[in-house]
């Protein structure tokens, strides 16, 4: 056994802090480097092995970084508002303030010990008053500029939850949070436009350097779709409707019209005859969630209304039906239906005897979904798809009944919240003045600790008779307060712009300090945040660029998400299957550096994968072997060699090689292959150590670079072996060494050449020269040269590590 264990994490913990190694250097933002981890959210106690790696590995990178001469800037703090707390505490009775509290200084604690270079003098804490004083002023600027709004809509209801969501926290039909399935609710809420910015939030995506997978995540829930708006008019009355469709090429093929059933046209069309069983219908699918209703495999249902519709291509009567394979909240909220070209429409009308009319030739089977040449189709007949839409568009907008339209499905974000545990939403409501926004100096509008948190369905602010009864700001009268509080997701969406000025009282940020400390230059977190956070926080990056806050357009330059980290049964870590791993244990049993080589070296960084015991014992004893192989550097070495002899010239390779490998690695975030060549580089020492003869000064330079190259990865250890090898604090104020290139260069091979097939000469070439260079080696050889004077080269083919053969005419 070594002796590297946790007191050697402690050890230097203590000094790092004590000698400020960490400290941000406020004075050269020049070479700045904004390494950011997503913040945890305090609700279990402690930190889990998805936390360390989230943390460690994107430590290792910014050590290595900051070895390569980088001012690191790596700030921590606590998304600290949220349900989960506000359900533990109606659970347990413990108030959300002390459990987030107690929580947080646990896995402050627990931070610490992972020995991270976090800047701890620039923490934010969310649910704090001097942050969220500031989340409610970024929400009053927004309201200022139009880009927050109340109104009443259907929206997402968990009923286990007792709020509701943002179309966003909607996953698979149910909460994100509890799963349980979600349903519509009529309700006054605010809202955010983000919808304001969706084709910037679109477009700049193409600039960003994130993983693929998320950016479609983001292209496809931004949803741009371009296509045709049509006016139908409702048969005898003066109602008149609007339809989106992305193939007005099929319109003359309209065989009915659907509306949403929440759509407000609904009603209005809606015969007497025909209003029990719409009303019913009605009820039945707000049921239904979103993503159930639009399923293609789900049986159709619907309900006539007993109105008609005038196809404004061809005045064709068609029947108004109500269907909830409609949305209300996409398009105009009604449909023209073409069984014939579109699968929903196809197997409704099916079910329903609806009329198939086909205008579209092209395709096997109903429905023809191609493009392809119009039937059926009065003057347009024999148009092409493309010219039948721009056709059918001129008619339409000459008669004033269609034009071109670009939608998208991004909805402005749902922010309120029936619940306690978040940042009020400043504003009050008036007799006399109506909704009043609370002024900035009257900031923060401090969230009260004695409340009746218990979920009822309404929010437990409103049970406050002392928060809720105000003045008015404007009149000085009687007013109340807004009783719902904002999203958590308002609170962690501007929270990287307070790290940088995470002090300030006189405002949320400086702008001269956030647009010299940003852009973020690397985030690092989970992957499902991708049409949530990283949406939200790029929405409000641009708005509160746009009100001239700040100078650039996104808060995320370079984002990598880890992989999750599973059990060892290669399930997902739950405490309900027994197989979740306690990092505290482990590193107490190991050290911290060990549980991060380990993570680092046991998963591929955005995989992840299941944890393993003997993954990390083999690790323990790899440091153990590295503390043996660098002590045994220290004895008996003499100084007798000056020239390189064939064992230094093997270390010396693998020294270089590794160099290069780990830095093109590391930058590559490829943590497991850094470490593999580490281990290499181990094994080169071991060997060259036994040997008899060594090269003190040699060996002593070799030492200094494995040390270096190991440091990011083990940095308590690494201090550690430093020091015991005769250097001065601190390696992690050393340079990232460079490779030397010729020493990359293998051994030499000999290889024959000839021309036309007769061996003229041999000469000897580095074994790793590329085609291209063996040919014009062998071209400028003497002997060859004189051979083939005066004579056309035809062709020169190269077998590697044999021959060349030269074709001359
Ligand atoms: C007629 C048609 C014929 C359509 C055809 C498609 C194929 P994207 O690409 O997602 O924008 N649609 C429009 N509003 C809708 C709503 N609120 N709920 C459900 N469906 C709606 O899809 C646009 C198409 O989805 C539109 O084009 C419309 O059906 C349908 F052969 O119009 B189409
Ligand atoms: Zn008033």
């Amino acid at each position: 056994m070594g002796n590297y264990s946790t007191k050697i994490d402690e050890k230097w913990q203590k000094i790092w802090e004590d000698k400020k190694l960490y400290k941000f250097d406020e004075s050269n933002t020049k070479e700045k480097l904004y390494v950011l981890e997503m913040f945890s959210y305090p609700s279990g106690a402690k930190l889990h092995a998805g936390h360390w790696f989230n943390y460690g590995p994107v430590d290792s990178w910014a050590r290595f970084k900051k070895m390569q001469g980088y001012n690191i800037f790596q700030p921590m703090g606590f998304d600290a508002f949220g349900l989960p707390a506000e359900n533990y505490a109606i659970k347990t009775g413990v108030h959300p303030k002390d459990s987030t509290l107690k929580n947080i200084d646990t896995m402050e604690k627990q931070l610490r010990a992972m020995g991270a270079m976090f800047n701890w003098d620039h923490e934010v804490v969310t649910c704090f008053p001097d942050y969220y004083k500031w989340t409610q002023w970024l929400f009053l600027k927004l309201y200022e500029k139009g880009l927050a709004y109340r109104k009443k809509a259907p929206v997402n209801w968990c009923p286990s939850c007792n709020t509701v969501l943002a179309n966003e926290q909607v996953v698979d039909g149910g909460c994100e949070r509890c799963g349980t399935e979600v349903v519509k609710k009529d309700l006054t809420q605010w809202f955010l436009k983000i919808t304001d910015y969706s084709d910037e939030l679109l477009e700049k995506l193409d600039d960003l350097d994130w993983p693929e997978k998320t950016k479609a995540m983001q292209r496809h829930w931004i949803g741009k779709s371009k296509g045709a708006e049509a006016t139908f008019k409702v048969d005898n009355s003066d109602v008149t409707f609007d339809v989106f469709t992305t193939r007005v090429d099929t319109l003359f093929g309209v065989t009915y019209v659907v509306l949403a059933p929440e759509s407000p046209l609904t009603d209005k069309v809606t015969t007497a005859e025909y209003k029990e069983a719409v009303e019913e219908y009605k009820v039945q699918s707000a049921k239904q969630s979103d993503i159930e209703r639009q399923s293609l495999t789900r049986e159709k249902t619907g309900v006539f209304t007993g109105s008609y519709a005038i196809n404004p291509a061809n005045g064709k009567k068609v029947p108004i039906w109500v269907a909830d394979y409609v949305l209300a909240t996409y398009g105009t909220g009604a449909v023209m239906a073409v069984p014939s070209h579109d699968e929903r429409d196809f197997a409704f009308a099916t079910k329903y005897n609806l009329p198939i009319i086909r205008v579209v030739e092209g395709g096997h089977s109903l429905p023809y979904t191609e493009y392809g040449t119009l039937v059926n189709s009065g003057e347009f007949n024999g148009l092409s798809g493309k010219e039948a839409k721009e056709a059918i568009v001129n008619l339409l907008s000459s008669k004033k009944l269609g034009h071109w339209k670009v939608n998208y499905r991004l909805r402005d974000w749902l922010v309120s919240r029936q619940r306690y545990w978040g940042a009020p939403i400043p504003i009050v409501y008036c007799e006399k003045c109506g909704t009043v926004a609370v002024p900035e100096e009257q900031l923060p509008v401090e969230l009260p600790y004695d409340v009746e948190f218990a979920p009822d369905g309404k929010s437990p602010l409103a049970k406050s008779e002392k928060f809720v009864n105000t003045t008015c700001p404007h009149c000085g009268g009687p007013a109340k307060r807004e009783v719902d509080t904002l999203d958590t997701f308002v609170c962690s969406s501007w929270y990287y712009l307070r790290y940088a000025d995470n002090k300030n009282s006189d405002k949320a940020f400086d702008p001269e300090i956030i647009n010299k400390m940003l852009p973020v230059d690397k985030y690092v977190g989970g992957p499902e945040h991708a049409c949530m956070h990283l949406l939200y926080a790029r929405f409000v990056t641009k708005a509160l660029r746009d009100m001239g806050y700040l100078n650039f357009d996104e808060p995320f330059l370079s984002l990598r998400h880890q992989g999750l980290i599973l059990g060892p049964d290669g399930q997902k870590m739950s405490k309900s299957k027994g197989n979740t791993i306690s990092p505290d244990d482990y590193i107490k049993e190991y050290g911290a550096d060990v549980f991060r080589l380990y993570l680092m070296f046991g998963f591929d960084y955005t995989e992840g994968g299941a944890w393993s015991d003997d993954g990390i014992k083999a690790i323990s004893k790899f440091v153990d072997r590295i503390e043996r192989v660098l002590h045994q550097s220290t004895e008996n070495t003499s100084n007798t060699k000056t020239t390189m002899d064939k064992a230094e010239k093997e270390l010396n390779f693998i020294r270089n090689f590794s160099i290069k490998g780990v830095s093109e690695d590391a930058e590559k975030f490829q943590f497991n292959t850094c470490i593999a060549r580490i281990m290499e580089f181990t094994n080169a020492l071991s060997k060259y150590v036994n040997e008899d003869k060594k090269n003190a000064e040699f060996l002593k330079q070799c030492i200094n670079d494995f040390i270096r190259i190991l440091a990011p990865f083990a940095p308590h250890f690494s201090e550690e072996m430093w020091l015991n090898i005769g250097n001065d604090f601190s390696v992690f104020n050393e340079p990232w060494p460079k490779f030397d290139p010729k020493a990359l260069i293998k051994d030499e091979v000999e290889i024959a050449i000839q021309i036309n097939g007769k061996i003229k000469t041999r000469i000897n070439i580095s074994s790793d020269l590329k085609d291209a260079a063996i040919k014009e080696t062998a071209l400028d050889d003497d002997s060859v040269k004189n051979a083939i004077e005066g004579k056309n080269v035809v062709k020169v083919i190269v077998i590697k590590g044999r021959l060349v053969n030269i074709v001359v005419k």
